[in-house]
């Protein structure tokens, strides 16, 4: 039995050593309650079919909350699910909401009945005073960085300052089954994630960090990661998914990492994500040492093939500079993996078939690049495309529950002329089929009659993307429906 709950929701992209990571925002929430002395109990809807009999067993009169963590789109339809089922068998327990979307409209998710209170922004330093707060029964105004509900108004309590990463502590991982997060399906060696930093400088219009409060970005020393990475490495784990948003901010810290482990000789595999400007500013000769490492696989936001919307977006990259970045990779031996995106208001046929062409078009060039499908365009409250979103006459959610399908696979797009959103749809399922061998490495439950389907399906997508044709294609319908299934079960 428990004094706080911390509830993981599913994300709808929780596909087992794929996608399913270790459930950092509540491992780390739980560290320093449990140094406080708290009993903590972490469940990860994800890997429990039982989670509501879980949810049950831990409840006595001595839990003082309920934590649940969303990031805007499908996590919140599971955790607003996790939240009615709390309040049925604990209908005067408060129920606290935290995470990316709580964190960006915590007035209207106060609007809805099963959120009381709302950590706004990082929880680490927040989040234990209002536990503490709530046991004591002592007034909510004075923890800085929550919104909760008071005469029927929302009432927020001012931003938190930001946490000091060094300051944090060691995570609480006898909380988790470790060994069932571990992603093997695009690197050599099973990995762990772990973040070193948060925020992003960069200013892209569509990102959370390109607006939000949350931008500014932070970081851990290269001592307290060096000695992180040690301690992984203890547990016997090869692998490290370094979860930073831009782990290549500071170029002089990464060169610094890099230094630490080259000099203690450590082996282990690495894989981060990186802005595809930081990239054009490298070397060949850094991005071999990065290798010598262990660096084997790098994300890089190319987003769009076409120069106008790269500008629209602020991505500060040409396409064709894309294409010198992925020749300096694959002289270093790195595996890029490149994410793209398509719905941008204001975005053409045109340049949604310039983003098919670049992804055909990389995927030729380098064959160990993997290739993201082309993920719908989703406005966030603060980022730029959100008010061009708006200026076409586009309504924003108005209840907590209306973001559920405000996300990568499901976005209506509606501010997009309707010949270009039939489209966009369209070609995001058909971008899919890039890369025959990335494909089956992260679907591995694919049969071989369906794997040889794919194969013959991915060279006719990319005959289609040379000849500019996407006329009669009754599949996509049945492939739309086919990846519902897929990213919500
Ligand atoms: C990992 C990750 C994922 C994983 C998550 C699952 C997992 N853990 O296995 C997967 C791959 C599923 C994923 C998917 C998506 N993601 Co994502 N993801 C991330 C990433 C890289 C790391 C999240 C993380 O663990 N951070 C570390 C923890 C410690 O930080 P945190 O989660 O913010 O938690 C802190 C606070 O928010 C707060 N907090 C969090 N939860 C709670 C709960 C309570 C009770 C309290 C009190 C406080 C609290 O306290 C924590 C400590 O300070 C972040 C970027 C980042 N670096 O954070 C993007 C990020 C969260 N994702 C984002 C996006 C856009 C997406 C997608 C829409 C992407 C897409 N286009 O495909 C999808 C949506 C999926 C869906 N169906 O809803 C955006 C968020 C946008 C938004 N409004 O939600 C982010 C910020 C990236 C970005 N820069 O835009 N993602
Ligand atoms: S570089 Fe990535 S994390 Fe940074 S603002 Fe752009 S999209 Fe967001």
């Amino acid at each position: 039995m428990a004094n706080v709950i911390l509830f993981y929701p599913r994300t709808g992209m929780d596909i087992s050593g794929t996608f399913r990571y270790v459930p950092l925002s509540v491992l780390t929430l739980a560290a320093p309650l449990v140094k406080e002395g708290y009993s903590v109990a972490l469940i990860d809807q994800r890997l429990d079919p039982n989670w509501r009999e879980k949810v049950r067993k831990e409840v006595d009169s001595n839990t003082i909350c309920f934590g649940i963590s969303s990031m805007t789109g499908l996590q919140l339809q599971f955790g607003l699910e996790a939240a009615m089922e709390f309040r049925k068998i604990a209908p005067k327990i408060p129920i606290v909401w935290g995470g990316a979307h709580p964190s960006l409209v915590w007035e209207q998710c106060l609007g809805n009945p099963y959120v009381d209170l709302v950590v706004v922004n990082e929880g680490d330093e927040t989040f234990p005073r209002l536990v503490k707060s709530l046991e004591d029964k002592s007034a909510l105004n004075t923890v800085a960085g929550i919104a909760y509900k008071e005469g029927g108004k929302a009432r927020f309590t001012g931003m938190p300052r930001f946490v000091d990463l060094d300051s944090l502590r060691p995570l609480p991982y006898h909380l988790i089954p470790l060994n069932e997060y571990l992603t093997s399906s695009d690197t050599s060696e099973k990995s762990i994630n772990i973040e070193t930093s948060r925020g992003c400088p960069a200013r892209c219009s569509f990102c959370y960090y390109g607006s939000s409060s949350m931008a500014r970005w932070r970081y851990m020393s290269s001592e307290k990661i060096l000695g992180m990475i040690h301690e992984i490495l203890e547990k016997g784990i090869k692998g490290i998914w370094l979860y930073d948003s831009n782990f290549f901010a500071s170029h002089r810290r990464v060169k610094d990492i890099v230094d630490g482990l080259s000099n203690a000789g450590i082996q282990a595999t690495f894989k981060a994500q990186c802005r595809a400007e930081d990239l054009l500013h490298f070397d060949v000769d850094f991005l071999k040492k990065l290798r010598s490492v262990g660096f084997e696989k790098l994300f890089v936001g190319i987003e769009s093939g076409s120069d106008r919307i790269l500008k629209l977006i602020n991505k500060k990259i040409t396409i064709n500079q894309a294409y010198e970045v992925d020749a300096k990779l694959r002289e270093a031996g790195i595996v890029p993996f490149y994410s793209f995106m398509c719905g941008i208001p204001g975005e053409t046929v045109d340049d949604i078939h310039a983003s098919l062409t670049a992804m055909k078009v990389l995927a030729e060039k380098n064959p160990s690049a993997e290739i993201g499908h082309l993920s719908l365009c989703s406005p966030y409250p603060g980022t730029e495309i959100f008010e061009h979103c708006r200026k076409t006459g586009w309504e924003p959610p108005a209840k907590m529950e209306d973001w559920i399908n405000n996300t990568w696979n499901s976005n209506e797009t509606s501010w997009l002329e309707s010949h270009v959103k039939k489209f966009a749809k369209k070609a995001s399922i058909l971008s899919y089929f890039m890369n025959y061998k990335m494909l089956v490495s992260y679907y591995p439950q694919l049969k071989a009659p369906v794997k040889f389907m794919v194969y013959l399906y991915c060279k006719i997508i990319k005959l289609r993307i040379s000849a500019k044709f996407y006329q009669f294609m009754p599949e996509i319908p049945l492939l739309i429906f086919l990846r519902k299934k897929m990213y919500s079960a």
